[in-house]
């Protein structure tokens, strides 16, 4: 029994079930990136690139989360005190193979993250052709959305499918922020300077707008909806609330 607590053995190199656990490791991270989804259906045209950005760093995630859980649960049960071992525990000391990858690996992953992510950012930030232009005045609790070509004022934001809105953001007081589950899409509202964002809504339908900055004691009711249209019924809409 007592030759497998022998230091020489503990640095042997890693058998058929180590590689198998990686292969585990790997295989259950791409299964969750690809198929587990915790949003609701996409609606507008970004969702994609940022789903797809989302799907990656979930199954990254699942990924180091199995491997690290994996490892204790091994040293738990593979090293754990057995009956008649008294005393002190083998003096290891580290390993700077194991360190050096452990550092290495995980920096690469975060590298290349930031760069897919700064992609998807200045993407996101290209100003569209032939937009709607349409301003978000948030305040303790409500939202309120200007047309200011049309003369138009709303509760709720009404969009046409299929052209691009850009979304001139100001709060009067403190900072809010809107969030579309369904766009993936999210931008602070600041008193003081103005914030924007773009987007294309992609389905016909109505989607919750949420704060998602806690902005005081309404915060958890400072709720509304997109209301997206086709070209036609966005027009009348349009035409109803200047007339
Ligand atoms: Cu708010």
């Amino acid at each position: 029994m007592s030759e497998t607590r022998q230091p020489q053995g503990i640095h042997r190199s890693a058998g058929p079930g180590a590689a198998f656990f990686t292969l585990l490791v790997l295989g259950a991270g791409i299964l969750v990136g690809r198929y587990v989804n915790l949003m609701p259906p996409a609606a507008s045209i970004e969702a994609a690139m940022i789903d797809r950005l989302f799907s990656i760093m979930l199954g990254i995630a699942f990924a180091i989360f199995l491997l690290v859980e994996g490892v204790l649960l091994y040293a738990v049960l593979r090293f754990r005190r057995r009956k008649g071992h008294e005393g002190e525990g083998l003096p290891l000391h580290g390993s700077n193979r194991l360190e050096l990858a452990w550092t290495f690996i995980p920096t690469l992953i975060v590298f290349w993250l930031s760069a897919v992510s700064a992609q998807v950012i200045f993407r996101l930030d290209v100003t569209p052709q032939d937009p709607l232009r349409v301003r978000l005045v948030a305040r303790q609790f409500s939202w309120q959305f200007e047309y200011p070509e049309h003369g138009v004022t709303s509760p709720d934001l009404n969009v046409p499918v299929g052209q691009p809105v850009i979304l001139e953001l100001i709060s009067t007081d403190v900072i809010h922020s809107f969030w579309v589950p369904a766009f993936r899409l999210k931008e602070d509202a600041l008193p003081m300077r103005e914030t924007r964002l773009n987007f294309t809504a992609s389905a016909i339908g109505e989607y919750p707008v949420v704060c998602a900055e806690l902005c005081g004691a309404g915060h958890a009711v400072m709720r509304t909806r997109v209301v997206v249209q086709g070209a036609e019924a966005f027009d009348t809409w349009l035409a109803e609330g200047s007339g």
